[in-house]
């Protein structure tokens, strides 16, 4: 009995020894097991959170984005209210100016007729003075007749404008006013033209537009004379970048000789009519 029992014993502590390290062994993985899935659990929502929150941070910074662009669109269209209102304001004031425009364009259209009425008077008023000085000379008029303004000489008229016009509007003007532009034969013509004439540019009617030849512009013939033109003149210069064709008009230069020119050029004219001898 006892050496059974003393079996029994050493079969517990047999089983004792030999039994007690596998509970050991299988606790820890029941602790792991248990501690398994509360850790991955824990693990999972600290990822959900983290990649939460990274979201969170994009989406906030999108949000952001959005909130400036709306805020620069928002401005952007008050800019675009105030600039239409300008506008609005703008085109209301170009109506009224346009209106006033019409109505001064009536009195300068006005005030042009005035003048042409002026302009005719003036020519009356030249031909009466002239009448007058008839009758008062016994039928003759010692000096002859000029538009009034124009410088009498020998027995033309001349006028020598400040504008300036291109030598076609100046020749076009000086027919307009019943003359033309000035010929020149004579020398007592060329000294008194070149006394008004010195230190600015002046048309004359000299050209060889026409035929290629210098001629006056009645179309008579124009003789050379050297030391009426400045050196080297006329060269026909074409590198003007004035146009088609060469310098085909002449005018007085500065010192009063002459110089070929691209027509189109601005400058003032002399204009020249025979004056009304009785
Ligand atoms: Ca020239």
């Amino acid at each position: 009995m006892t050496t059974e029992y003393h079996d029994d014993v050493e079969n517990d502590n047999s089983s004792f020894w030999n039994k007690e390290p596998a509970p050991v062994y299988f606790s820890g993985v029941s602790r792991f097991r248990r501690w398994l899935f509360p850790g991955l659990t824990a693990t999972i929502i600290l990822i959900l959170i983290i990649v939460l929150g990274a979201s969170n941070g994009k989406t906030s910074s999108w949000l952001w984005s959005v909130d400036q662009k709306v805020s620069n669109l928002t401005g952007s269209l008050s800019a675009a209210q105030q600039l239409t209102k300008d506008a609005v304001k703008d085109i209301h004031r170009l109506k009224f100016s346009v209106e006033s425009n019409k109505d001064q364009l009536t009195s300068v259209a006005d005030a042009l007729k005035q003048l042409s009425a002026l302009d005719s008077l003036s020519r009356t008023v030249a031909s009466l003075k002239c009448s007058l000085e008839r009758t008062i000379n016994n039928g003759s008029a010692s000096d002859g007749c000029c538009p009034l303004n124009w410088e009498i000489f020998a027995s033309s008229c001349y006028m020598f404008s400040r504008t300036t016009l291109s030598w076609d509007e100046a020749r076009d003007w000086c027919n307009g006013h019943e003359s033309h532009l000035v010929i020149l034969k004579t020398d007592k013509e060329w000294d008194y033209v070149i006394q008004h004439t010195m230190g600015a540019f002046h048309w004359v009617g000299l050209t060889d537009e026409r035929t290629g030849e210098w001629e006056w512009v009645n179309q008579t013939p124009y003789i050379m004379n050297r030391r009426r033109w400045r050196p080297g003149q006329p060269d026909s210069w074409t590198d003007h970048n004035l146009g088609r064709g060469d310098e085909d008009c002449a005018h007085l230069h500065n010192d009063g000789r002459l110089n070929d020119l691209h027509c189109s050029s601005k400058m003032r004219f002399i204009c020249q009519v025979h004056s009304q001898r009785s």
